[in-house]
């Protein structure tokens, strides 16, 4: 029997669109130590915990001798999601993939010990859950090259492809990668070409070379893993999402040749997008709570969605909704005021101290008073 040939096809009827594998040499050639020197991680401190083991494969499955490398699509087909709303990651309009990938995994693990004779203890898998650089063996493994956009592009499945990894101690025969002048390293940006619309459309210039993002300029980083206040002076870039970022993504032509996923490991979820604006600034913790449970929007935790929800507002230039905004700027959360005021400054320019004179007057958070001070980033958007 062609026991990686069976493996594989099994695992790709569970419902994962590519299913390849890599051998489990230590990851030499990259860029992970730079990033993190640079600072580009900004508060990820597991990232600079972790990084022996995303490295060398063997210090999280001492033995390990294979990594299959696993693409779950979530490319609906068609055009850009449509504007006028609040915006959220494509990825965020599914139930949390981490939860729906993962009953997948476990099944992989069990066709794995059934075709092998292997434990449960000769494999781990992931799934954006440990410390596996998931991009690089994807691209290893043949799934796809590593665009200037930092993604793992698939041609066949574009940028919208999520990934997971499982590290075995069985051997499997070792996927090539994408054929390619020089090693792995020099493949960033291999079928790229001349294009450079991802790092040209990034809204907050986060990317300071091709393929590398600085986290701290992200905007996927600062309205989904920072939980303080967002740096001013890239709140205007931020636009109308309310969580996560995919302009480097949907910019990219490689998404023309991506078909629709099969998405079986996922579940989609029409609440966040169907969301209005009115909705959306007047939202009680309980209403989060009912609209976000199972996606991951729920663990950016309601505080930090009031915030981001500010600034989207903020930046619509829709002055009706000013009120709504300017009753934020008198919100329990100091968070939540601090952000507000902004908007409320953004939004109503040289009117702004008349919507904010009672939540001034009772103001005493440093914090939020310190956004009440001169600001150039506050200014009303350019029409
Ligand atoms: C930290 C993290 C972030 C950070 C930092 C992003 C970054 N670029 O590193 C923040 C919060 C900003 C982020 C944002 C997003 N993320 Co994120 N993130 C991660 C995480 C946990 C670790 C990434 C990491 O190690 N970064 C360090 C840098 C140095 O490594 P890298 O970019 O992965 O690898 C590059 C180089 O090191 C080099 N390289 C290194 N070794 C090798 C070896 C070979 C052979 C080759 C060819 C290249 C190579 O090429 C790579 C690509 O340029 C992974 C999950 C995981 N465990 O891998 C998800 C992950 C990368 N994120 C993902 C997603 C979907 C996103 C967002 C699109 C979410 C959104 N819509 O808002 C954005 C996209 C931003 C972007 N353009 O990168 C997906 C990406 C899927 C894909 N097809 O690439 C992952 C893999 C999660 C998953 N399981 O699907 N993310
Ligand atoms: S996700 Fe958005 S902010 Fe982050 S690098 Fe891409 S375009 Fe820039
Ligand atoms: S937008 Fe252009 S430069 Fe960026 S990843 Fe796609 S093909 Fe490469």
């Amino acid at each position: 029997m062609d026991r990686p040939g069976e493996l594989r096809r099994r695992i790709a009827a569970l419902g994962f669109d590519e299913v390849r594998y890599a051998a489990a040499a230590p990851m030499a050639a990259n860029g992970l130590r730079d990033w993190l020197a640079a600072g580009h991680q900004a508060d990820m401190r597991w990232m600079d915990r972790t990084a022996e083991k995303r490295l060398a494969p063997d210090l999280v499955l001492p033995g390990v001798r294979s990594i299959i490398a696993l693409g779950v699509s979530y490319w609906p087909g068609g055009g850009s999601a449509g504007g006028g709303r609040p915006q959220f990651a494509r990825y965020a309009l599914y139930s949390d993939y981490h939860d729906t990938i993962r009953p997948g995994l476990e099944k992989a693990g069990r066709i794995l010990e059934e075709l092998y004779g292997a434990c449960s203890a000769d494999y781990r898998f992931y799934v954006d859950t440990g410390p596996v650089l998931e991009r690089a063996w994807a691209a290893r493994a043949g799934i796809g090259f590593s665009g200037k956009n930092a993604m793992l592009i698939s041609r066949r499945h574009g940028n919208a492809l999520l990934l997971a990894a499982i590290l075995t101690r069985v051997e499997l025969p070792p996927d090539p990668p994408l054929p390619g002048r020089g090693g792995p390293r020099d493949a960033v940006g291999l079928f790229c070409g001349k294009c450079s619309r991802c790092l040209d459309a990034c809204p907050t210039r986060a990317f300071p070379a091709p393929g590398v993002v600085d986290a701290r300029r992200c905007i996927s980083y600062q309205t989904i893993e920072n939980r303080g206040a967002i740096p001013r002076e890239l709140r205007s870039g931020i636009g109308t999402r309310v969580f996560g970022c995919d302009v480097c993504l949907e910019v990219c032509p490689w998404n023309r040749f991506a078909r629709a996923g099969r998405r079986l490991l996922l579940a989609a979820r029409s609440g966040p997008a169907r969301l209005s604006w009115a909705e959306l600034l007047e939202m009680t913790p309980e209403a989060f709570g009912a609209l976000f449970r199972g996606t991951p929007v729920k663990r950016l935790k309601y505080a930090g969605f009031m915030r981001n929800a500010c600034i989207a507002a903020g930046n619509t230039g829709d002055l009706s909704l000013l009120p709504r905004v300017a009753r934020l700027a008198a919100h329990d959360l100091p968070l939540v005021r601090a952000h507000a005021v902004w908007a409320v400054r953004r939004l109503a320019g040289a009117g702004a101290p008349a919507w904010l004179s009672a939540a001034r007057a009772a103001e005493t958070d440093p914090s939020v008073l310190d956004e009440y001070a001169p600001d150039e980033s506050a200014r009303p958007p350019a029409t």
